[in-house]
């Protein structure tokens, strides 16, 4: 089987080095990192924005033999997936992203995605009825069990049909990638859609290298029995499928040991975070997801986002005055409408505050077409509605919500409030907080959720919120915008720079790294899971040199 090298070779990995690997990569994800549109000029294209596709497309970018697999998500997708017959394109990444004709050439970075159609239907109960909600719901606590969920035929339809039968369309698109490199590539999958892709890989192309990585919540044994077996095991066997599986924590990573130990009877190791299944032995590790420093540094620097941060300062914090923020999408995980009880509390204990605190809300909607995140929009409108009358002061309202998709604007809004307020009933990990903490100018605090993935490593930093528990966000709020500066600037300090030195290079390094340990050691005998912040092992031989050793701790 081919090497993994871990070697600078590229701007991705410089300075300070990156993994990169001579395997080729397949990657898949369900949204791609580029999308196709129609306007009055033609074709255009747009480029993701994410730490995560920042990551992977500078990985994808620098390596000979890379394709970024992902569904075709606008009308324009499909044309271009027509055209190409299926096949995969060449797209230029630079400023102006544009597909490549077959016999143009190309100054600048490249990458290559294949886009899959799916039909309408199978597509809609893949993704609206299975993955969000139900999964999504399921692995965030979000029902509430007396009255939901209600697994009916039509789920249980939409899982065979839809989940099932996307996940082998994919599955499909992956394999024929890997066997069109030889049958060896590196595969990483992304995410709760594709938890059924390995197995299906792994029995068409045995000799590919396979790891996923779970960018939410997983819950522990218990919380999946909500689902019959009949979803849960073929789910856990998929994923099982994978040589490395990856969460944001280490308490998600043994909560998946669990589930294999408990609900499929496997034999696992809880401290070596190993799962034993068909004669081999999959590793299960925790990655923290993280952000790109320099480039949150550039957008902080941009003149339209200090023109931003200085009509923020001017609105919300004259004459002493100080603001909350928070930036979430319109997600019943985010748990906005208790934020906002929480607030509404403080200013009941508070009232000295009214007219000297004020709460921006920068709110992206999100998955409008599921009713509960419809009704969820509707409830929080209300919730603000009913805090913004009760304390309104000399005609300024407390909270200012905006339904924006404005990066500069967050960004601006991050740089300059005093607190920004991280609230969610679970979350996998939560950049808000991560990228808050690089760009506040002002030593904000940051209060954060106990059930955020950021919490296993920020909570020596952070005020820490119970979720559940608005007197307590309430009075967490009030030790923020009292707290004394050096403690302030203590804690956003030390957390900022853990930040920094743990970042999405490091995330996606320490994943390469695992994968090269693995192969080199073969799959049955790979090495049990290093403690946190515990050297790796060595990677040995001429093609393994390491030039960086940063790996997040958990
Ligand atoms: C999932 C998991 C995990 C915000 N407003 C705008 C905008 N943003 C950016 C933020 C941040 C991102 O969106 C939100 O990331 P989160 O991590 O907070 O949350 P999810 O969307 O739920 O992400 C989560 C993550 O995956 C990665 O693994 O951390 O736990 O749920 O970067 O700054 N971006 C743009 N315009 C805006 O108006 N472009």
């Amino acid at each position: 089987m081919a090497e993994i090298v871990t070697e600078s070779n590229s701007e991705f990995a410089a300075p300070g080095g990156a993994a990169a690997t001579e395997l080729p990569l397949v990657l898949l994800s369900h949204r791609g990192p580029i999308t196709f549109d129609w306007d009055e000029s033609g074709r255009t294209a747009s480029r993701g924005s994410g730490g995560l596709v920042t990551a992977l497309m500078g990985l994808a970018e620098h390596l000979a033999d890379a394709v970024w697999v992902c569904a075709a998500s606008s009308d324009e997708d499909r044309v271009v997936v027509g055209e190409a017959g299926g096949r995969s394109v060449l797209v230029a990444t630079g400023a102006e992203p544009a597909i490549v004709a077959g016999d143009d050439s190309v100054e600048g970075s490249t990458l290559r995605i294949k886009m899959v159609a799916v039909e309408p239907a199978a597509h809609d109960a893949f993704y609206a009825v299975i993955s969000n909600p139900l999964l999504w719901f399921v692995q965030h606590s979000l029902y509430g069990l007396a009255e939901s969920p209600v697994i009916t035929q039509v789920e249980h339809a939409a899982f065979d049909d839809g989940y099932v039968a996307v996940n082998r369309l994919f599955a499909d698109a992956v394999a024929d990638e890997v066997e069109a490199r030889g049958g060896k590539a590196l595969v990483m999958l992304h995410d709760y859609h594709f938890y059924l892709v390995a197995e299906q890989v792994r029995r068409r192309c045995p000799h590919a290298l396979l790891s996923h990585f779970v960018h939410i919540p997983w819950p522990g044994p218990d919380t999946w029995l909500t689902l019959p077996p009949t979803m849960r095991d073929p789910l856990l066997r998929g994923l099982l499928g994978n040589d490395v599986v990856g969460f944001q924590t280490l308490g998600f990573a043994r909560n998946f040991v669990r589930c294999c130990q408990d609900l499929l009877d496997l034999p696992a190791d809880l401290d070596a975070l190993t799962v034993s299944v068909d004669g081999r032995t999959v590793q299960v590790r925790h990655y923290p997801i993280s952000v790109d420093p320099a480039a949150l540094d550039r957008i902080a620097a941009a003149p339209v986002t200090q023109e931003y941060a200085a009509d923020l300062a001017g609105a919300f914090q004259s004459d002493g005055r100080q603001l909350i923020l928070r930036v979430d999408r319109t997600d019943p995980s985010k748990n906005v409408v208790r934020g906002f009880l929480a607030f509404g509390t403080l200013l009941d204990n508070h009232p000295e505050l009214v007219g000297k605190v004020s709460f921006l809300a920068l709110l992206q909607p999100s998955r409008t077409d599921v009713p509960e995140y419809f009704d969820y929009i509707a409830h929080i409108g209300a919730v603000v509605a009913e805090v913004n009358a009760r304390h309104t002061n000399e005609g300024r309202q407390p909270i200012d919500m905006r339904m924006v998709e404005d990066y500069a604007l967050v960004v601006a809004a991050y740089s300059v409030c005093d607190v920004v307020m991280v609230n969610p009933v679970a979350d996998g990990m939560n950049l808000v907080a991560k990228e808050f903490l690089l760009v506040n100018s002002r030593d904000g605090v940051l209060a954060l959720s106990e059930t955020a993935g950021a919490y296993e490593e920020l909570r020596e930093h952070v005020l820490a919120l119970h979720p559940f528990d608005v007197a307590q966000m309430a009075e967490a709020l009030y030790e923020a915008l009292t707290m004394d500066a050096d403690q302030r600037r203590e804690q956003r300090v030390a957390a900022a720079a853990h930040v920094r030195t743990h970042d999405v290079r490091a995330w996606l390094t320490a994943q390469l790294e695992d994968l090269a340990a693995v192969q080199r050691l073969g799959r049955r005998e790979a090495p049990a899971a290093p403690a946190a912040g515990a050297p790796l092992p060595p990677l040995e031989g001429a093609k393994h040199r390491r030039r960086t050793a940063a790996r997040p701790r958990g």
